[in-house]
This record gives C-alpha cells, sequence and structure tokens, in this order.
C-alpha cells in the first residue's frame, strides 16, 4: 500500500500511534508526531528516516492543552500543513474505581484527553481538509465504545462519545470530499494497562496473562486499510478483537 501525503498521528510515542507511525512511515507518507514525550518522538523519527527516508514533523504537546492543539495543529509548517490523514489516537484509561469511590483527576484527565483533545485537534485541522477538498479523519475508538463493564463507566463513555463525534462529524463533512471512519480495538497489548494502573505492572500484565492479546501493529494494519482504500470508499467502522477475546470481559485464558 503506498500513502504519499502527510499523515498526522497523536499519540505516537507508544503503542498503536507508534505502530501507526511505522505503518504509514513504510507506505511512503511524511509524518507529523505529536505526543507529551519527545524524547520518544524524536527516537522514533531518527529510526524512521534511517529506516524509509521519512520525513517527521515533531509537535510536543499536552492534547489537553486546547491553546496549543488549536494553534500548533493548525499551523503546521509548508506540506507538514497539508495534512491528508489525522489519526486521533491519543488516549488513556485510568483505573477502574466503581463511579461512587471514582478518582475524580482521572475522569478529568481521560474525559479531557479521549474527548476535548480528540475534538481540538480535529477542529485544528479539518478546516484545510475541507478548503482542499479532501482528507481523512480516523479516530481510535475502543469495543468499550459499543459496551460497558464494571469499573468503567468514565472510560466507556469517553470512547461512547469518540462513536458519537465519528458518526456526527461525517455528517457535517458530507459532501466535502473528507472522510471519516472508527477504528475500534479489543485488547492490545500497550502500555495502555500500565497506564490505566498507575504503573502497577503486575496488574497491567494480569489483564493479558494466559492468552493472546492483539499488538499494536495489528490495528496499525487496519488503520493503514483504512486510509488506502480509493477516495470514493469511506470504511465507517471496524471493531477488531483479539480471538480469545468474546466481549469487553468475557475472554478465553488457557
Ligand atoms: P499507550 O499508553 O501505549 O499510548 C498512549 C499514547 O497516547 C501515548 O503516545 C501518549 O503519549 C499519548 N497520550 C496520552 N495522554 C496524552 C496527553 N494528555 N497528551 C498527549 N498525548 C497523550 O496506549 P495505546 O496505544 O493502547 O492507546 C492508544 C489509543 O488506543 C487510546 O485512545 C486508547 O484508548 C485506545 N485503545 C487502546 C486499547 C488497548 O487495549 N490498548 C483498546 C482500545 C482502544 P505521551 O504519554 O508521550 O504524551
Ligand atoms: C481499551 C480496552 O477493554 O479495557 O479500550 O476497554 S478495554
Amino acid at each position: 500500500m503506498k500513502i504519499t501525503g502527510t499523515v498526522l498521528v497523536t499519540g505516537a510515542s507508544a503503542g498503536i500511534g507508534e505502530a501507526c507511525a511505522r505503518a504509514f512511515a513504510a507506505a511512503g507518507a511524511r509524518l507529523v508526531l505529536t505526543a507529551r514525550r519527545e524524547d520518544r518522538l524524536r527516537a522514533l523519527a531518527d529510526e524512521l528516516r534511517v529506516e524509509h527516508g521519512t520525513e517527521s514533523h515533531l509537535v510536543t504537546l499536552d492534547m489537553r492543552d486546547r491553546e496549543a492543539v488549536l494553534s500548533m495543529l493548525s499551523s503546521l509548517p509548508g506540506e507538514f500543513g497539508a495534512v491528508d490523514v489525522l489519526v486521533n489516537n491519543a488516549g488513556l484509561g485510568r483505573g477502574l474505581d466503581k463511579v461512587q469511590t471514582g478518582d475524580v483527576d482521572g475522569w478529568d484527565e481521560m474525559v479531557d484527553t479521549n474527548v476535548k483533545g480528540l475534538l481540538y485537534a480535529t477542529r485544528a485541522v479539518t478546516p484545510g481538509m475541507v478548503e482542499r477538498g479532501r482528507g481523512h479523519v480516523i479516530n481510535i475508538g475502543s469495543v468499550a465504545g459499543h459496551e460497558v463493564y464494571p469499573g468503567g463507566a468514565v472510560y466507556c463513555a469517553t470512547k461512547h462519545a469518540v462513536g458519537a463525534i465519528t458518526r456526527g462529524l461525517r455528517m457535517d463533512l458530507l459532501g466535502t470530499g473528507v472522510r471519516v471512519s472508527t477504528v475500534d480495538p479489543g485488547m492490545v497489548e500497550t502500555e495502555f494497562s500500565v497506564v490505566r494502573f498507575a504503573g502497577d505492572r503486575e496488574r497491567a500484565d494480569a489483564v493479558y496473562r494466559g492468552l493472546t492479546p492483539l499488538v499494536a501493529a495489528d490495528i496499525a494494519d487496519a488503520v493503514l486499510w483504512v486510509a488506502s482504500r480509493p477516495a470514493h470508499v469511506n470504511i465507517d467502522e471496524i471493531i477488531i478483537k483479539p480471538t480469545d477475546q468474546a466481549s469487553a470481559t468475557l475472554v478465553n485464558r488457557s
């Protein structure tokens, strides 16, 4: 698959975002990579330049910082500014507490990153897409956007919101030539669970114990496929789960 334009990936310093950056670089794209951990972005960009000759522009920002996201992503330099594909990936879960005992700071972080940050990036990038009459917004949703599970009320709410934004945005952009898709993973072994459990690696490892989870590259494959369909084809939604997962909570462990 060949992608010749500019692809902006939020949350490219780890996991699914990093895998998307690798997949689009291998396909020939120019990259805009965002995250808070600049050292990780720089190491990735250096590696992709050596491996594929990829040109990357790095934007170090916190997706919760409205002014930074709106200003930095709407004024990218030169050809980096003509974003063809926006992969709205940056996001996280915090804890698995019940609402009645939940950590309110964690709720704010999830809502501000997964929902508001995604909206800010979309608001910054889509006017240029509309002007050029082409572009593609690909959101990373979740099975948590289709189901809820105990202790997941707020995280699931953010991913249901991503689903609603995806469907609404597709209506808003109808007739502009800009496509809108969501790729919704089940269990992918990334830093997600380490972040969710605040660095408790034992608890994070237990999530995937005895089953074969997806890896980030499985999701990147799908994102690249969605982005590389002909211009008249819009893939609305893909749900991808491990063979060992039947629902958000029903898994097969050996
Ligand atoms: P990782 O923790 O491995 O990666 C998360 C990425 O998001 C990092 O690059 C991180 O960068 C970035 N990020 C998080 N918060 C912020 C912030 N405030 N500002 C800027 N960047 C931020 O997790 P995944 O790769 O698994 O997660 C990627 C997406 O996939 C998320 O939206 C998640 O909800 C979704 N998802 C994950 C699943 C899984 O099982 N892993 C399943 C379904 C969906 P940095 O910390 O450097 O800022
Ligand atoms: C992350 C996967 O199942 O923990 O979206 O909600 S799950």
